[in-house]
């Protein structure tokens, strides 16, 4: 990039913060908790330009007791001079005026228009008060705001060494604007800040909760960057090799960096960025680093005779196999396309990307023969599996072609045939399986229960998973077919119900449920479609008249409610065949009493997640047991 002179009147003064707390949906898509955290993001990200530019290396993100936010950096400063147009201080206008992609810090990659780059002053807005402070010329300079009003002319509070600057703003999210919540998540918070770190390498970023009882801290800073972050995901699996392969380069504009290292698994994680935004559903860039990938290897296998003329070539996926990747751009002027305009657009990209990571790998492989060989071999027992695979595949296909005939032997289905109105019982044994389908409404209910513990899909090859027989049932049950055959439209239960014993074990089989379903048909989740049934812990009987208690502070609460005497009889239930039909209906299935819990997912930590399916389920037991000990925390009635 061309260095600029920076003059304020740089700045597009478009117009008053009225339009921002008019309509807060379209400058940080939404009011929710969502929302609230990406002020923070806002502001940091002017942090991070500083920092891009060059001249900042540490930025500190406060919790505050009374849940406002401060972010701190030690660039230049926000100018203070006065802007030729407006004749007022520079900073002033930052955070007052409106700017339609104003360009910040380097004058780099701020992307304009969309959800991210709109500005301090978005935040200044939607906040009930904001202050800034900023170092500059021995001096400390500082302005506070109301809901986007200037309270005083810019001040000098104080002084400080010449050579000591930066800039300090600390703001309380508007209660007006974020109904539904104002309350900050340390843990959304730490994620997003360490993906920002692992993207801009040597930055130190120090994220501290200082509410009371809160209390804790974390300093991010990655020297490797994102071949940190490729380490990072791969922690808690076997890499292939030692490396991690690492491209980077700048072509037509197009700054790229990539980083990737294969696991022995099947999972493919890649994650794409443009200007350190996420982009989940890809775009330009993912393309060109796929091609290349694909082109590379193929081009290596063939003229190393790893692979004969009379083979076929590796396909993508073959070569995907067990990839752990991040990608990511910078471009100046990114379009973004798609319904959610989360995909990038510039064909530029892929072309820069693309012809970087070719001739990168390509020297690498050459460089490094006996990780070329590993990869080739992996891919190359990829491509039979996947043979093998397509075969059982059809098999299910050709079920699933055959409708009702082809549904599972053990699956009570119901006879209402509108999927809105139907919901299938995933239900652990046979036992269980026999009350549920006893207590159900059968118009609406269908019932499939399922033998002990099912396959571990985390640990299992497609070919294997494609042929256990409870995954068959449910493929065929569900309709929806898988992985890139999946249709939500076919879709025969709008509830999937996972239920389970209330014990150890029963959590460890939901475990292996949800992990099949968010490896094989994640839409499902995504969409809000699976739930987990909540079974109670205690049924309590006095004098003729029964209740049940869905935890122990319950169980308590009943208890005082009915006074603790001798005629009480508390039952402890250890599983579901404990309970007799009319006892299950009432208690777990009834749609008018039971309680049934949402399985979501943050579409913005996808990656995260897959990391805490392989550290929970995968073959490590180190990382397990640091996840164990870190969350331990958050169990609460665990009964062992
Ligand atoms: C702590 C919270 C978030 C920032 C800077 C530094 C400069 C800057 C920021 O300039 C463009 C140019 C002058 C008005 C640039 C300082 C050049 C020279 C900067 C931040 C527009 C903005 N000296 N540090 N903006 N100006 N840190 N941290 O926001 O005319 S924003």
């Amino acid at each position: 990039m061309a260095e600029q002179n920076y003059g304020g009147d740089q700045i597009q003064i478009l117009k008053g913060l009225e339009a921002v707390r008019k309509r807060p949906g379209m400058y940080i898509g939404s009011t929710s908790s969502r929302g609230l955290h990406h002020l923070v993001y806002e502001i940091v990200d002017n942090a991070v330009d500083e920092a891009l530019a060059g001249y900042c290396d540490t930025i500190t993100v406060t919790i505050n007791q009374d849940n406002s936010i401060t972010v701190t950096d030690n660039g230049r400063g926000v100018p203070v001079e006065l802007n030729h147009d407006s004749g007022r201080p520079a900073i002033e206008v930052v955070y007052t005026m409106l700017h339609a992609g104003g360009k910040f810090g380097g004058g780099g990659y701020k992307v304009s228009g969309g959800l991210h780059g709109v500005g301090a002053s978005v935040v200044n807005a939607l906040s009930e008060w904001m202050e800034v402070q900023v170092k500059r010329h021995g001096h400390i300079y500082m302005q506070r705001y109301e809901r986007g009003n200037i309270c005083y002319d810019l001040k000098i509070v104080g002084d400080c060494p010449e050579e000591e600057t930066g800039t300090k703003v600390t703001f309380l999210p508007d209660s007006e604007i974020f109904q539904e919540t104002q309350v900050y998540e340390y843990d959304i918070l730490k994620q997003r800040l360490r993906e920002m770190a692992f993207l801009t390498k040597g930055i130190k970023i120090i994220l501290t909760d200082s509410r009371e009882g809160l209390e804790q801290e974390r300093t991010f800073h990655y020297e490797g960057g994102i071949k940190e972050f490729v380490e990072y995901l791969n922690k808690s699996k076997d890499a292939l090799y030692d490396q991690i392969v690492y491209c980077e380069g700048m072509k037509d504009k197009v700054q790229v960096e990539v980083a990737f290292q294969h696991n022995d698994g099947y999972n493919e994680v890649i994650d794409s960025f443009v200007n350190n935004i996420k982009t989940p559903e890809g775009g330009t860039h993912l393309t060109g680093f796929r091609n290349a990938l694909t082109k590379t290897f193929n081009d290596y296998a063939r003229s190393n005779k790893i692979l004969k003329d009379s083979d076929p070539s590796l396909t993508g996926d073959d070569i995907r196999e067990g990839l752990t990747a991040i990608v990511s751009v910078k471009i100046e002027d990114p379009q973004f396309e798609g319904q959610t305009k989360q995909k990038l657009g510039n064909s530029i990209a892929r072309s820069a990307v693309d012809s970087i990571v070719s001739e990168q790998l390509t020297y690498f492989l050459e460089q490094n023969p006996s990780i070329a060989k590993s990869i080739c071999e992996k891919s190359m027992l990829a491509q039979r599996a996947r043979d093998a695979a397509r075969k059982a595949r059809d098999l299910t296909r050709r079920k699933t072609a055959l409708e009702n005939t082809a549904l599972p032997g053990k699956l009570a289905d119901c006879s209402d045939k509108d999927p809105k109105n139907c919901e299938i019982y995933i239900v652990e044994g046979d036992s269980a399986g026999g009350s549920a389908k006893t207590a159900r409404s059968r118009a609406t209910q269908a019932i499939l229960p399922l033998r002990g513990k099912i396959l571990n899909v985390e640990k299992a090859r497609l070919d294997r998973i494609l042929g256990n027989a409870e995954i068959k049932a449910m493929i065929t049950a569900f309709g929806t077919g898988i992985h890139e055959d999946f249709d939500i439209n076919k879709l025969r239960y709008h509830k999937i119900i996972i239920m389970t014993d209330a014990d150890v074990d029963g959590a460890h089989i939901a475990t292996l449920l949800l992990t099949f379903l968010y490896r094989f048909m994640p839409e499902l989740i995504r969409q809000g479609h699976v739930y987990l049934a909540q079974p109670p812990l205690y049924k309590i009987e006095k004098n003729k008249k029964q209740w049940y208690a869905y935890s122990d502070d319950e169980l308590n609460n009943i208890m005082t409610e009915i006074g603790r005497d001798q005629n009480n009889k508390v039952q402890r239930y250890k599983g579901l065949g404990e309970m007799d039909a009319e006892q299950l209906w009432d208690t777990t299935m009834d749609p008018a009493k039971r309680i049934l819990l949402r399985v979501n997912m943050d579409e913005d930590a996808e990656s995260e997640l897959d990391v805490t399916f392989s550290t929970l389920m995968g073959d490590k037991v180190e990382p397990r047991r640091d996840f164990i000990e870190a969350n331990a925390k958050y169990v609460k009635n665990l009964d062992i």
